[in-house]
């Protein structure tokens, strides 16, 4: 891994700020390869043979951070993947680091990443969001009680980590609240001022 060759943007924010909606977009105009966390161990989870299944499982509809052995070893596998199959070197790291364990193992032993695209968005927006997703989206983790604790996760675990990469001028802020294509012209004119 070398920061010459492999370009890193965190995507966080809160739960439902728009992460996954706002990298679509960027990979279609972009190029990037999104690999969302959350994604990767839903992924794992339903793997037949997972000796994590469990593990993740209980995690996830409890709000908390599955320990980061296991997603920094499945962000190294599916970047390596794509390397090797879609010779793409530019990712969106959705939804990590979300603990500053998990960002200091990641910058140490992967790569530093460029900046942090952060995604703000008060509390109430977010539950509609969620609430309203819930209806459709099969997510266990999408329902009052759960979100009730990734709210709090969020708040005690993960803004530590984009308060610090903030004091190293690593962050990237967009509000969150307006519509998804508002939103996204934000961050195209935000990201522009980075060099992207
Ligand atoms: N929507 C989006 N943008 C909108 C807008 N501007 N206006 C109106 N509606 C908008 O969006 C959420 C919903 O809002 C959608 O219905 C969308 O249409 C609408 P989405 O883009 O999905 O938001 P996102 O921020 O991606 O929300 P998500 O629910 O994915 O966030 P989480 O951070 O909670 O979920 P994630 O999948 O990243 O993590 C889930 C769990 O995995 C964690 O709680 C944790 O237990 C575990 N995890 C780890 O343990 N470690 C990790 O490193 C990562 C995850
Ligand atoms: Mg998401």
């Amino acid at each position: 891994w070398s920061a010459d060759k492999v370009t890193v943007i965190f995507v966080l924010g809160g739960p439902g700020a728009g992460k996954g909606t706002q990298c679509a977009k960027l990979v279609a105009d972009y190029g990037f390869k999104h690999l969302s966390a959350g994604d990767l161990l839903r992924e794992e989870q339903d793997r037949p043979g997972s000796e994590f299944g469990e593990m993740i499982k209980t995690y996830i509809k409890e709000g908390t951070i599955v320990p980061m052995e296991v997603t920094v070893q499945l962000l190294e596998n599916a970047m390596k993947a794509t390397m090797e199959q879609d010779n793409k070197h530019m990712f969106l790291i959705d939804g990590f680091p979300r603990k500053l364990d998990q960002a200091h193992a990641f910058e140490r032993s992967v790569v530093p990443s460029k900046f942090t695209l952060f995604f703000d968005c008060p509390e109430d927006v977010m539950q509609e969001r969620l609430l309203n997703r819930g209806k459709t989206s099969g997510r266990a983790d999408d329902n009052a009680e759960s979100i009730k604790k990734r709210f709090k996760t969020f708040v005690e675990t993960s803004m530590p980590v984009v308060n610090e990469f903030e004091a190293q001028g690593k962050v990237v802020k967009v509000t969150a609240t307006k519509s998804p294509d508002e939103v996204y012209n934000d961050v195209k004119a935000k990201i522009k001022e980075r060099g992207v």
